[in-house]
């Protein structure tokens, strides 16, 4: 039955016992003992209110009449979680960092299941610290920042694309980009993480007050926060856009095949612009570097959602046509929800190949599409996958997988977009594409690692600083117990992990 009808549609008999009798006299068997839960009366009403209350206490619930310390869970109805902040500030209530505010929603959805269900970000109450109330006199100051203490990991916030701090994050991550190319770690790092909280906050920072508790925000950082605050933009960050070097290097990585290493010789060779470079018959250049110029114009134009679900539809084509039992996942940015890409990932793994199938495939694949004329460039790197290897200690560590670096020509008629009639021009788009081949039993792994972002990192560096664990692309291994813990789901490894599931889509880190 659907839980919504049956809290709405169920019968509303009022309790026999009035509202503020004992919990202790409840007739009902608790037989979910770590969560006290107290439902606010606040635009929900006494009648409703009354009859929550029952409905969750015959589901075993311990429901409080009284908002007490024991209560471990608030549930509100059209409320925000500022409202409910400013109705326990009026109470003359604390807040504690332990207490959770959440929506009907959730109660509802666990009276379906009956049982406590796992809280999501849907279900959490946002609070909004600026429209927070100011304290009332004479009141205990209810703390103003969010409610839940916000973790200094990534892999325990949410983050989707819903930035309210861009102004903040972009200047955050172009001081991280000048710092790694000028190769100071820790202030990279330093930046990226300042970046990647501010990411995941449910509400804009207006004042530096805004600021206080939340972690990886050091003083530079502050201070920084501080000039966009008073000025609307970062000096710093602006110095920075202004820097030769870092226009230099910008410029020429944005080539296919030129890293850090080659945008530095370049530089110091004089080098500012890419026509330059080009013309300049003294420079040697790889395939992928000549491919990076070749379609220099399609490739630095990022690819839509269209476009990726086109390329998409290609590979599985493709795929399926040798492994017909093969999975093709799409991974990368756009599995966690973004509209644009540089490049599109896919992680492929078939349950019934043999080990001699599994490495063909790839092989097979790109000469079908070079038959078609549909392969601008390839390099397939095999795998150096070993089954008993620990994990990586390393966070960025490359994975062993066979894998293929790819550009295709991607027809226009391939691509559903709302924008028809883009047919002017060459017809088609290189589109840059990575493939990756792994082993049934590790699936789980590789995708949550090819989904990327700043996410994986810290989940990498939690699992070793919190759990005594190793994870990367490839496995999970517990150091205390020395054995690898197997996952057929990214669900499974995070459950190993003692973390909440937390969606791809929100982990925009
Ligand atoms: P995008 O939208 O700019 O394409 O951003 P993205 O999709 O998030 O990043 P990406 O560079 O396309 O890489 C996707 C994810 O795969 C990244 O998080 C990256 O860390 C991860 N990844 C691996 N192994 C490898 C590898 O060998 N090469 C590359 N390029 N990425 C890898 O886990
Ligand atoms: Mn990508």
């Amino acid at each position: 039955m659907d839980p919504l009808q049956a809290v709405h549609l169920g019968p509303r008999k009022k309790r026999p016992r009035q509202l503020g009798t004992p919990v202790a006299s409840t007739p009902y068997d608790i037989r979910f003992r770590d969560l006290v839960l107290f439902i606010l009366e606040k635009k929900m009403g006494t009648t409703r209110r009354a009859f929550l209350m029952e409905l969750a206490r015959r589901k075993g619930f311990r429901v409080e009449n009284e908002l007490s310390d024991s209560v471990t869970h608030i549930v509100a109805e059209n409320n925000s979680g500022s409202d409910v902040l400013e109705w326990l500030q009026l109470q003359n209530i604390k807040a504690s960092s332990e207490l959770e505010l959440l929506d009907i929603s959730w109660l509802i959805e666990c009276m379906g299941a009956g049982k406590p269900v796992e809280m999501m970000g849907r279900h959490q109450l946002v609070v909004n610290r600026n429209s927070s109330p100011s304290p009332v006199p004479g009141s205990q100051n209810v703390p103003a920042p969010a409610v839940k203490k916000i973790s200094q990991y990534a892999c325990q916030r949410r983050t989707t694309l819903n930035n309210y701090n861009q102004l903040f994050t972009d200047a955050l991550d172009i001081l991280a980009e000048n710092d790694e190319l000028r190769e100071n770690e820790g202030s990279c790092l330093a930046f990226m993480r300042a970046s990647s909280v501010l990411k995941s906050l449910p509400f804009p920072i207006t004042s530096m007050k805004d600021t206080e508790g939340i972690p990886c925000l050091g003083d530079k950082v502050k201070s920084i926060i501080e000039g966009i605050i008073e000025d609307g933009e970062s000096s710093e960050a602006k110095a920075v856009l202004n820097d030769e070097r870092y226009k230099s290097f910008k410029l020429f990585t944005s080539v296919f095949g030129v890293g850090l290493k080659t945008a530095e010789k370049w530089f110091r060779m004089g080098f500012r612009t890419l026509s330059k470079i080009q013309s300049d018959k003294s420079l040697r250049f790889t395939q992928m570097q000549k491919a990076g110029f070749l379609y220099y114009e399609d490739l630095v134009s990022c690819v839509n959602r269209p476009e990726a679900e086109a390329v998409s539809m290609l590979v599985k084509e493709a795929v399926v046509t040798f492994l017909p039992d093969a999975l093709v996942t799409m991974t990368g940015g756009f599995r966690r929800g973004k509209m644009t890409g540089h490049d599109v990932d896919f992680l492929i793994t078939s349950p019934e190949a043999t080990e001699d199938e599994e490495q063909q495939l790839l092989h097979k694949v790109t000469d079908f599409w070079k038959q078609q004329g549909l392969l601008l460039y390839c390099d397939i790197l095999e795998s150096t996958f070993e089954k008993f290897k620990q994990p990586s200690r390393k966070v960025d560590a490359l994975d062993h997988f066979q894998k293929c670096f790819l550009i295709l020509k991607l027809d226009h008629g391939r691509v559903h977009s709302e924008k028809s009639g883009q047919q002017e021009g060459k017809g088609w788009k290189a589109i840059r594409v990575d493939l990756v081949m792994c082993p049934y039993d590790r699936r789980a792994f590789a995708l949550l690692g090819w989904t990327g972002s700043r996410f994986e990192r810290d989940l990498r560096r939690y699992a070793t600083h919190e759990r005594k664990m190793m994870l990367d692309n490839h496995a999970l291994y517990d150091r205390t117990k020395r054995v690898f813990l197997e996952a057929e789901s990214e669900e499974e490894i995070f459950a190993h992990l003692g973390l909440d599931y937390i969606e791809p889509w929100e982990r925009n880190a």
